[in-house]
């Protein structure tokens, strides 16, 4: 199979729709997290999916740890080199594989999926693999320069308790001639926009497939509605002229005590998302 190279120059982004920044965090870095995400997924229970551990920085029993990843100097560099230098986290993901769920995740953009709560042109997200992402166990697939700025028409696909994606869109072969893979190791991560095109194969390989992604809005140019979102935003760098409602946990001020009192918190106390593994 051909492979094509990704970029590396965030100067080339807008044109791109994505880039790949290696090596930014060191192992020492990784190592925290990593052994925290390993302890959430072993006590997932019989009948839980990891690919649902959804708002991480907000639900989960580790909140404070990846609130503080996700304000990371080295991750917020790279994205204000993309976004500008007024920034809001929007939400986080882990997208995690296994050996034999068969999961793949099929062509869409993201933005079909937030236009509820977040409307705006300039939204990226951090993708950043915790083990080796590699074409063997199902890395993500982007298409270049299918960023523009217009949704395409999407397909509503049963939602099969599997998929993270119930919006696909159609691409042509020769479209997908044109994908990157995005090959990675832990301590590097890539950022891709919110229209551009990609999804990624099922994982072939004998173990898990770890990925985090956090998603970041430029402050001003999106619209926010948090009364539509489930959980707070949090400003992260710069100023928020157009969101009123936020938290604020820009560098240095220390990351609030308590976990945020939001609609995803209440659901997971009440035992009301049937998707969430109960005790991530
Ligand atoms: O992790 C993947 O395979 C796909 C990632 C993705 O769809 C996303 O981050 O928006």
């Amino acid at each position: 199979m051909k492979q094509n190279l990704p970029n590396q120059e965030p100067s080339r982004y807008a044109e791109e729709g994505y880039c790949v920044f290696y090596d930014h965090l060191s192992s020492d870095e990784m190592q925290p997290y990593q052994q925290t995400l390993d302890g959430m997924l072993a006590r997932i229970r019989p009948g839980e999916k990891p690919q649902f551990m959804f708002e991480p920085h907000v639900g989960s029993r580790h909140w404070r740890t990846w609130l503080g990843l996700a304000r990371n100097p080295k991750i917020l560099d790279a994205v204000e080199s993309v976004l500008g230098p007024n920034l809001v986290l929007i939400l986080s993901h882990f997208i995690i594989k296994g050996t034999e769920d068969n999961m793949y995740v099929g062509w869409h953009q993201d933005q079909s999926y937030w236009l509820n709560g977040v409307q705006g042109d300039h939204l990226t997200t951090v993708w950043m693999p915790f083990n080796p992402a590699t074409r063997q166990n199902g890395c993500m697939r982007i298409l270049p320069k299918t960023n523009q700025p217009l949704l395409r028409e999407v397909r509503a696909k049963e939602d099969d308790g599997v998929t993270i994606t119930t919006k696909e869109v159609d691409v042509t072969g020769e479209t997908v001639e044109t994908a990157v893979d995005i090959e990675l190791q832990p301590g590097s991560f890539s950022l891709h926009d919110a229209y551009v095109v990609h999804g990624s194969e099922p994982n072939v390989s004998d173990d898990l497939r770890k990925i985090y992604t956090m998603r970041y809005a430029n402050a001003d140019t999106t619209k926010f509605r948090p009364e539509k979102w489930r959980i707070p935003f949090f400003l992260v760098r710069g100023q928020a002229k157009n969101l009123t409602s936020y938290i604020d946990i820009r560098p240095p001020q220390s990351l609030p005590d308590q976990q945020p009192d939001c609609l995803l918190v209440k659901n997971l106390k009440n035992g009301d998302d049937e998707k969430i593994p109960r005790d991530y």
